[in-house]
């Protein structure tokens, strides 16, 4: 078990690399942070903001192969978050999903396997595929790979790169795959983000087909907890799932919404659903938590999604600049009220 003091974050200034990065400069306060991100639609300096004067910000990307050896030479931990993380934008795109996904990942890979520093990549479980609503098996290490969209594989194509350079250079990695996060800082595309800011733009929430798919949330800052375990105690060439025991399904976590602002909890509309959309994920954490201590200290869900909800609330100057963009792009995508 060992901390790491300079710590290369890749896609800081996302969703959850930006709520890792203000973890860790409170909990570790003598770590020194240097976050690389190229600053896409999906990335804002804004997030960084409050802490701006306790890390150093590289805008570039991970795909230069000249610029992340330079980075990754001065550091003794990698952790890489910086991803295309939208579903929906890889069915309407999917090439920057291959280059970033893919290709950023190769080039990580290839600098810490030069200078022997120490990885560990951030994933997802929908590189397994979906569950039908009443499987009773979860997704564990052991679940074949089965991803449904351009996005989730190329995610798996990176996870399984990862694999081979373990096994084949003895590149000093880890691997999580976490379950849907949610919490500050999300980008208005997705879904609890999107359905926050529509109640308060006096839009009814707009849910893909019947609303019966299930996700297994989890608050973004046990994500980071159990990323951060993971970097610290995890065992080298290990793949850990991340979940909190948080299935739900998108009808009710509308309703919780639309409970948060006091109104209907059918206040909202179906609209056009996506294809091949996955009907269920669903995590078996049982690794991480016995093998390394690791537990969630967000318990109950509405409890995390009404402190969310007031966060978009308190923080509009945040998330406002781009939630016109991002329903036209829903729009020119072919969403329609059914
Ligand atoms: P996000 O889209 O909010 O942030 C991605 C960040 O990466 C942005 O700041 C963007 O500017 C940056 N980036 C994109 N391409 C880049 C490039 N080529 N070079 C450098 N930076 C680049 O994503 P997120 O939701 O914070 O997801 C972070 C990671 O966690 C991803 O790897 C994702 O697959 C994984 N993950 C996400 C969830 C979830 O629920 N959001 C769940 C499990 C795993
Ligand atoms: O407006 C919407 N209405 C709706 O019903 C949107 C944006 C989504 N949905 C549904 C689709 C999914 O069933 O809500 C669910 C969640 O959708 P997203 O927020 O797009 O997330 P998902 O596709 O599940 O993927 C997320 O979790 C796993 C992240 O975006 C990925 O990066 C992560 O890997």
């Amino acid at each position: 078990s060992s901390t790491p003091s300079r710590v290369l974050v890749t896609g800081g200034a996302g969703f959850i690399g930006a709520n890792f990065v203000h973890q860790l400069v409170t909990d570790r306060p003598d770590t020194t942070v240097t976050v690389l991100d190229a600053l896409t639609y999906a990335g804002n300096s804004a997030s960084l903001t409050p802490i701006a004067d306790r890390i150093r910000f590289v805008h570039g990307d991970i795909a230069d192969a000249e610029l992340v050896d330079d980075l990754v030479r001065t550091a003794d931990a990698v952790v890489h978050f910086a991803a295309e993380s939208h579903n929906d934008n890889s069915l309407a795109d999917p090439w920057p999903f291959v280059q970033t996904n893919i290709v950023g990942t190769y080039t990580l890979l290839e600098a810490v396997r030069r200078h022997d520093v120490r990885y560990h990549h951030v994933s997802t479980d929908e590189v397994y595929g979906d569950l039908e609503l009443d499987d009773p098996q979860r997704f564990t290490e052991h679940t074949p790979y089965n991803p449904s969209s351009p996005y989730s594989s190329s995610k798996a194509g990176s996870d399984l790169l990862v694999r081979a350079w373990v096994r084949s250079f003895g590149v000093r990695a880890t691997i999580s795959n976490c379950s849907n996060n949610y919490g500050p800082y999300q980008h208005v595309e997705k879904f609890i983000p999107r359905q926050i800011t529509n109640v308060i733009d006096g839009v009814r929430p707009r849910l893909y087909g019947e609303g019966r798919n299930v996700r297994d949330w989890i608050h973004v800052d046990d994500h980071n907890r159990a990323v951060r375990t993971i970097v610290e105690q995890g065992r080298i060439g290990q793949t850990y799932l991340i979940g909190a025991d948080g299935e739900l399904d998108n009808r009710t976590v509308v309703g919780y919404i639309l409970e948060a602002f006091g109104r209907d909890a059918d206040d909202f509309d179906h609209v056009t659903d996506r294809p091949g959309h996955d009907l269920r994920y669903a995590i078996d954490p049982t690794l991480l938590r016995e093998e390394l201590g690791w537990q969630p200290q967000y318990r109950d869900f509405r409890d995390g999604l009404a402190q969310t909800v007031q966060w978009y609330r308190d923080n509009e100057s945040w998330w406002r600049p781009s939630k016109a963009a991002t329903e036209r792009a829903y729009t020119a995508q072919g969403e329609r009220v059914r």
